[in-house]
């Protein structure tokens, strides 16, 4: 992962001022020198993501001409259900803290959040706090300034580079370690990822329709590989294209396509300046937004409470301050 290090000579004890003072210079330089970050990949992941790739598309095939239309149905409900659980779960509720959900919710979005295969919440949550804390710099693991692929999935290909780990540290996880759902599906990740992610998705069309196992299985593989992409484009596409409506200085975008394919989290830029506001938007509509109708429905049965946003008025003063003008501009009050 290193590269070798830099070799210095560093003198003996005959020497003059001046050869003193550049051995100085030269010590100096040795101990800002850092160790150089080189790719290191995993060939593992290369592998199985290479082969859930040509099984997706295996699988985009065979819905064209082999499934029935049951499992095509069956496969969009499991993506929806796992994209919530990223969304509703792992995003908002966990990482973000932006509502509170009592444990019945809890436990069904962990079901949902494993449906997506996405890391245990734990470890995705950790990431993505660290991603929020240094965003766009080598202590964010899928750091955008790396270019389209590495933070779409070429992250997930490499080892991290030593500032995720080191930097990443600083994160304080307690909150986590403290919650019994999130420290269960830790414990027993692999057996519940081959369970909701594999084996009842592939069982179900066979048992309940007669699908063939084989269309059933690369038909998971197409779902699966589906709900992967349509969240990485919130770290890719989301971080390089659209309006910078909230704050022109960082690198998250407001980016529609995203938000309608994403459940409702493309609106990036606003999620960056405001990440405790649990619409992750400015606005709650729900066609695009479905994780905010979803959360507003579960509050009206009493199972999600607290949940926190900001004031029009402290978003507009900080929209005029640092955003691009295509939300709220200056002039806008010096018209009316
Ligand atoms: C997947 C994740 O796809 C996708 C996440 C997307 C996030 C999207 C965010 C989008 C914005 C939000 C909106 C949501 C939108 C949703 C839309 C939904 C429709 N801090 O990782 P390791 C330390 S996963 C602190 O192994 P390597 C730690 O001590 C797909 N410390 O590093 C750790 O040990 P432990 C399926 C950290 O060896 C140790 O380092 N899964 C941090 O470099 C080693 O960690 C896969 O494909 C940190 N952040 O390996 C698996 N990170 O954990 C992919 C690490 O014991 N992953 N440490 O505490 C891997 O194979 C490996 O992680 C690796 C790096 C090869 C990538
Ligand atoms: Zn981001
Ligand atoms: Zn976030």
């Amino acid at each position: 992962m290193f590269g070798s290090s830099t070799s210095l000579h560093l003198g003996t004890s005959h020497q003059s001022t001046t050869e003193k003072a550049s051995n100085q210079t030269l010590q100096s330089q040795k101990s800002s020198i850092q160790p150089k970050y080189e790719w290191k990949i995993v060939w593992r992941n290369v592998i199985a993501f290479a082969y859930l790739h040509l099984g997706a598309l295996y699988g985009i095939y065979l819905t064209f001409t082999a499934t029935k239309l049951q499992t095509t149905l069956w496969g969009i409900f499991l993506q929806v259900c796992g994209e919530l659980g990223i969304t509703a779960g792992a995003h908002r509720l966990w990482t973000h803290r932006s509502y509170k959900a009592k444990w019945p919710m809890r436990f069904i979005l962990m079901i949902m959040q494993t449906v997506a295969f996405q890391n245990d919440i734990y470890e995705w949550s950790r990431d993505h706090r660290v991603h929020h804390k240094f965003t766009d710099t080598d202590a964010d693991p899928h750091n955008a300034k790396r270019g389209f692929f590495f933070s779409h999935m070429g992250w997930l290909l490499l080892r991290k580079h030593p500032d995720v780990m080191k930097k990443g540290a600083t994160i304080d996880m307690s909150d986590l370690e403290r919650d019994p759902i999130v420290f269960w599906q830790k414990k027993f990740y692999l057996w519940l990822v081959l369970l909701f992610c594999f084996v009842l998705p592939v069982w179900v069309p066979c048992y309940f329709w007669n699908e063939t196992l084989f269309n059933s299985w690369h038909h998971n593989l197409l779902r699966y590989a589906s709900t992967l992409h349509v969240t990485w484009l919130v770290n890719s596409a989301a971080h390089m294209w659209g309006y910078k409506s909230y704050d022109k200085n960082i690198g998250p975008t407001e980016n529609k396509s995203v938000a309608i394919l994403a459940v409702g989290e493309g609106w990036h830029n606003y999620h960056h300046v405001f990440p405790w506001d649990y619409k992750a938007a400015e606005f709650g509509n729900y066609n695009i937004n479905i994780t905010t109708a979803l959360i507003d429905f579960c509050a009206l049965l009493g199972l999600a409470y607290d949940m926190k946003t900001v004031s029009v008025d402290v978003i507009k003063r900080r929209a005029k301050r640092t955003g691009d003008g295509t939300r709220y501009s200056e002039d806008e009050d010096s018209q009316s």
